[in-house]
């Protein structure tokens, strides 16, 4: 699907729009409105150019991902200490000599990294990366952002933004100026999921909380939600947790999600996104690329979305196993919004399995994909790959319609990818107030 001249193929007369399409033409019909919709990436770790330093991007940031980092340690001799050792550049220089030229990058993620370097007609097969490290040079980053969205197709993108992050708070105290394409997510793992270290943070910050949660330390929890949700004017707030996951029980994480976190997104009109399943950390020696799944007991979301049934919430899970109760209990409760092919999911083969179940289960009433970019040329290959999956996957289903009878025009396309890539989450998070 050549992304470059987008806008070419999209004009039909208004009568074609309502025109019936042919079974024959469905596919490529889908196909153009997938083209030509520019999608809203609601969950990634890019930051807006004004971050500086913060932004990932470039061809040794493309390949240092944790994802290759991962399939890298499997196919050389090289330790991670020895590798955690050398410099961003020789990382790099090893990873593309083991998985581009030692071995054929067939994996999801080489191959990712490879329809990158094709986006800028740069060589797929050289034994160095002389060529690819002078073209990113080259770039100016402001415009190289706004390329790179253009390119994927993508109109917006929603970051992960951690007010506990020593290197990126201080951005935030700077009052960064708001970019119209990146909007920002309280994320507040540390809070819920690490308060035993984290509490000292906030104390120090004049904040009069403690370990026990006594005393007034959950007002001010959510005085300093508050304080961040002012500074931030996040358009969701955020926490991934473990596959051990239980709600309600007698930890600090429950007592923080229920009687600071859940009150504060009803107080600001925003969802709560809960990312379940992640074993932490199972060969920390391969530090962000250390992490695992398990499969979760949903029965705490279950819970959640019964006893709050004024919040709203995003919510992925991160294993393959998860995945049809998750649509099951959307078809329960409609406050919640099941999104994204999360992480180890993000692969055709998952995507094709979760999203035919979703559309069969939940119609166009949830989010399909998010990048998860870290990267900022990533959001290229993630969506073309999210766009060459969905398509046969929408196709067939209104294929299944129009045979059931009922004929599909393009604008019922344009509708429901709207819906499914836009709509959906842009409502999801249209409730935003200014809190009390
Ligand atoms: O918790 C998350 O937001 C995860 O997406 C990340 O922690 C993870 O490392 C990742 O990059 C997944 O794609
Ligand atoms: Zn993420």
């Amino acid at each position: 699907m050549e992304t470059k001249s987008r806008k070419a193929s999209t004009s039909v007369g208004k009568a074609g729009y309502q025109q019936s399409i042919s079974k024959d033409d469905l596919q490529s019909t889908v196909e153009h409105v997938l083209e030509a919709t520019q999608f809203v990436d609601m969950h990634t770790h890019l930051f807006a150019p004004a971050f500086g330093k913060l932004g990932l991007w470039g061809i040794d940031e493309l390949l240092t991902y944790h994802y290759l980092e991962a399939e890298f340690f499997r196919s050389s001799v090289m330790t991670p200490e020895r590798y955690w050792s050398l410099s961003r550049k020789d990382q790099a220089d090893a990873i593309w000599r083991t998985l581009f030229v030692e071995n054929t990058p067939i994996s999801e993620a080489t191959r990712g990294v490879i329809a990158v370097l094709n986006a800028f007609d740069l060589p797929t097969d050289s034994p160095d990366l002389t060529e690819a490290r002078a073209f990113f040079t080259a770039q100016r980053v402001e415009a190289h952002v706004r390329r790179v969205l253009q390119l994927a197709g993508v109109r917006r993108v929603v970051m992960t933004n951690d007010p506990l992050d020593p290197d990126e708070a201080p951005s935030w105290m700077k009052e960064i100026r708001p970019d119209p394409q990146f909007q920002a997510v309280l994320r507040l793992d540390r809070i819920i999921r690490g308060w035993s270290d984290t509490w000292r943070t906030l104390s120090s910050q004049g904040y009069a909380v403690n370990e026990r949660l006594s005393g007034k330390s959950l007002a001010e929890i959510r005085r300093f939600i508050s304080d961040w949700c002012h500074r931030m004017r996040p358009v969701y707030m955020a926490v991934s947790l473990p596959y051990t996951f239980q709600f309600p029980d007698d930890t600090s994480q429950s007592k923080i999600l229920s009687e600071a976190v859940v009150p504060s997104c009803r107080e600001f009109g925003l969802p709560l996104s809960l990312m379940i399943g992640v074993r932490y950390q199972v060969n920390p020696r391969l530090r962000l690329a250390g992490d695992a799944v398990g499969k979760a007991d949903l029965g705490s979301l279950e819970h959640i979305l019964r006893s709050y049934p004024e919040n709203r919430f995003l919510v992925s899970v991160l294993s393959r196993e998860n995945q049809h109760e998750l649509c099951v209990y959307a078809r329960k409760f409609n406050n919640l919004m099941p999104f994204g092919c999360w992480w180890f999911l993000n692969n055709p083969s998952i995507v094709e399995e979760i999203t035919r179940e979703r559309i069969e289960l939940l119609g166009t009433s949830f989010i399909p994909q998010h990048s998860d970019a870290r990267v900022l040329e990533q959001v290229i290959y993630k969506w073309r790959n999210t766009r060459s999956t969905l398509a046969p996957i929408l196709a067939h289903s209104y294929r299944k319609l129009s045979e059931e009878g009922r004929s599909v025009t393009r604008q019922d396309i344009e509708k429901d990818v709207n819906r499914l890539f836009c709509s959906n989450f842009e409502q999801w998070t249209s409730k935003r107030t200014t809190g009390n």
